[in-house]
C-alpha cells in the first residue's frame, strides 16, 4: 500500500487519529490550490485567531472551564485534521494582522516573567516542544539555518529537493541519501548539551509534564529524560523495520549495515529496512497522541529550537488553553510568535538558545544544579571521554556552539558528518526560515 497516497485520501474523509502523517508545510503549500493560499484558509491559525478574542474577554471561573473545553476542542481538531499542512508557510494569517500596534519587544522580560511564574509554583505541568535547534550546540546541524542547516548542504546527497531525504517514496527508490545522512545522525556520535539537561532538570524538579521532540538524535534519552516523559514525535533510531511491510528488524543490525554502507533488507519481503524515523508521508508514533491529554492540562508551554514548519507537530503549540503562557526560545520568531503584537501570555527570547536557556536557569537559580547534573551524567555515560578531557564541562564548550562533538566511546562505525558543523550564529530575529 502506498502510504503517501493513503494520507492524501484521508484529507477527503475525516481521518482516524492513528493515521496522522508527517508533512512539511512547504509541501503542503504546493499541494493546495492558489486561491486557498490567497484567501487565508488555514484551519489551525484560523481556529486560534477566531477563538482568542472571545476567550480573552471572559475570564470568570465558569468561563475558564469553557475555555478549557474550547481548547480541548482545538486539541482534538489538531489530532483530526492536521494532515493538511498550513499553506501559508512564509506568511501566516497571524502575521498578516496589521502591524500598526506597538510591538511587544521580543526579549522584554520574557524569561523573567515566566521564571517568576515558575518560582511562584504556578507552573507544575510544563510542556516542552523542541526541535533541531536544541541539538545544534551538540554539533548536529538543523534543517533550515541558512548556511549550516542540512537543507543548505545537501549537494553531497545528490537529491532533487531538500525534503527528498526524508520522503518515503524517494527512499523507496533510493535509500542511499538517507543512509548517508543517518550515518551522521545515529546516536553515539553526539552528546547532550546544557539545553537537554535543563529539560531534565525540569523533570527532576517535578515540573515536566512531557517533552515533545521532533529530534531523532536520541540526545533527550541520553541525558536521562525518562521514557514516560518523552515523546519522540518523529521517531528514532532505537528500532527499525521494513519500510514496505513493517516487519521489525533488529535495530543494531540495521545500524551496523548502514554504518558499513550496506543496505539492510527485510527477511520477510526483501525490501529495504530503515530505522523507525518518521518520514514525510508516514504515520507518527502512537505515543504522539498523548498530546490530546497533555496539552489541555499544561500550565506552561516552552517552545525551543524549532521553525514550527512541520505538521502536524507545529500545530500542537496552538492547542494549550488560551490562558496558558507560552515561551519561545529560538533564534527568531516562528509560528504564532510571528504575530504582531504578540498574543496575550506569549513571551519570546530571541538569540542563541544555549545562552537563553542558561540565563533562564540562572534566573530560576538552577544553573549550578544543572552543571552538577551534567557532570554526573557525563561521567556515567561517557566515562573515558570525561576523564580524559579536563575541559569537558566548561560552559563555553557546552553552550558555545563549538560544534566539536566527540564520538561516544564504543560507538560502532564512524560519524561521517563533519564535526565542526556549527550552526549559524548570526542573530536574525527578522529573517524568515528559508529552504
Ligand atoms: P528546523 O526547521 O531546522 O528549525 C530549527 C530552528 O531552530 C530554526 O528556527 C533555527 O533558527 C533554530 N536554531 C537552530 N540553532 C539554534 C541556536 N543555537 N539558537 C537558537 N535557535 C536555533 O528544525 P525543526 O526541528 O523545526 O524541524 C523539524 C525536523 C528537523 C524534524 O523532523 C527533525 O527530524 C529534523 N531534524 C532533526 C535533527 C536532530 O534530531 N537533531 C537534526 C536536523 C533535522
Amino acid at each position: 500500500m502506498n502510504r503517501s497516497r493513503s494520507s492524501r485520501d484521508k484529507k477527503v474523509s475525516q481521518p482516524p487519529v492513528t493515521r496522522i502523517t508527517r508533512s512539511s508545510s512547504s509541501q503542503g503549500r504546493h499541494s493546495l490550490p492558489a486561491e486557498l493560499q490567497e484567501s487565508g484558509q488555514c484551519l489551525f491559525k484560523k481556529q486560534r485567531r477566531q477563538s482568542n478574542p472571545t476567550l480573552a474577554q471572559d475570564l470568570s471561573p465558569k468561563s475558564v472551564s469553557e475555555q478549557d473545553t474550547k481548547s480541548k476542542g482545538q486539541a482534538s481538531i489538531a489530532s483530526s485534521f492536521p494532515v493538511q499542512a498550513c499553506p501559508f508557510g512564509e506568511s501566516t494569517p497571524d502575521q498578516l494582522v496589521s502591524s500598526s500596534f506597538p510591538v511587544k519587544s521580543a526579549s522584554q522580560d520574557g524569561l523573567a516573567s515566566v521564571a517568576r511564574l515558575v518560582k511562584l509554583g504556578r507552573c507544575r505541568n510544563v510542556l516542552v516542544v523542541a526541535g533541531a535547534g536544541i541539538s545544534t550546540p551538540s554539533g548536529i546541524p538543523d534543517f533550515r539555518t541558512p548556511g549550516t542547516g542540512l537543507y543548505a548542504n545537501l549537494e553531497k546527497y545528490n537529491i532533487p529537493y531538500p525534503e527528498a531525504i526524508f520522503n518515503i517514496d524517494y527512499f523507496s527508490n533510493d535509500p542511499q541519501p538517507f543512509f548517508s545522512l543517518a550515518k551522521a545522525l545515529y546516536p553515539g556520535c553526539h552528546r547532550p548539551n546544557y539545553i537537554h539537561y535543563f529539560i531534565r532538570m525540569l523533570h527532576l524538579k517535578g515540573l515536566l509534564l512531557r517533552l515533545y521532540t521532533q529530534n531523532i538524535d536520541g540526545l533527550e534519552k541520553l541525558c536521562g529524560i525518562p521514557d514516560d516523559k518523552l515523546v519522540e514525535a518523529h521517531g528514532s533510531f532505537a528500532t527499525a523495520s521494513c519500510h514496505l511491510c513493517y516487519t521489525p528488524y533488529p535495530a543494531e543490525e540495521a545500524k551496523v549495515a548502514i554504518m558499513n554502507d550496506n543496505i539492510p533488507t527485510c527477511s520477510f519481503c526483501a525490501a529495504t529496512v530503515k530505522p523507525d524515523v518518521v518520514f514525510f508521508g508516514e504515520n507518527l508514533p502512537q505515543k504522539y497522541f498523548l498530546h490530546t491529554k497533555d496539552f489541555p492540562k499544561a500550565d506552561l508551554l516552552i517552545i525551543m529550537g524549532t521553525s514550527l514548519k512541520i505538521e502536524p507537530f507545529a500545530s500542537l503549540v496552538n492547542t494549550v488553553r488560551s490562558k496558558v503562557p507560552r515561551l519561545l526560545l529560538n533564534r527568531h520568531a516562528v509560528g504564532p510568535f510571528e504575530r504582531v503584537p504578540l498574543g496575550r501570555g506569549d513571551h519570546m527570547e530571541l538569540g542563541d538558545l544555549a545562552d537563553s536557556v542558561r540565563r533562564f536557569a540562572e534566573v530560576l537559580g538552577w544553573n549550578s544544579e544543572i552543571e552538577e547534573l551534567m557532570r554526573t551524567q557525563e561521567i556515567m555515560t561517557f566515562p573515558s571521554v570525561v576523564t580524559s578531557t579536563a575541559t569537558q564541562n566548561r560552559p563555553s564548550e557546552i553552550e558555545g556552539m563549538s560544534g566539536k562533538s566527540r564520538p561516544r566511546p564504543g560507538a560502532r562505525g564512524s560519524c561521517s558528518e563533519d564535526d565542526d558543523s556549527e550552526t549559524d550564529s548570526r542573530s536574525s530575529a527578522s529573517s524568515r526560515d528559508g529552504k
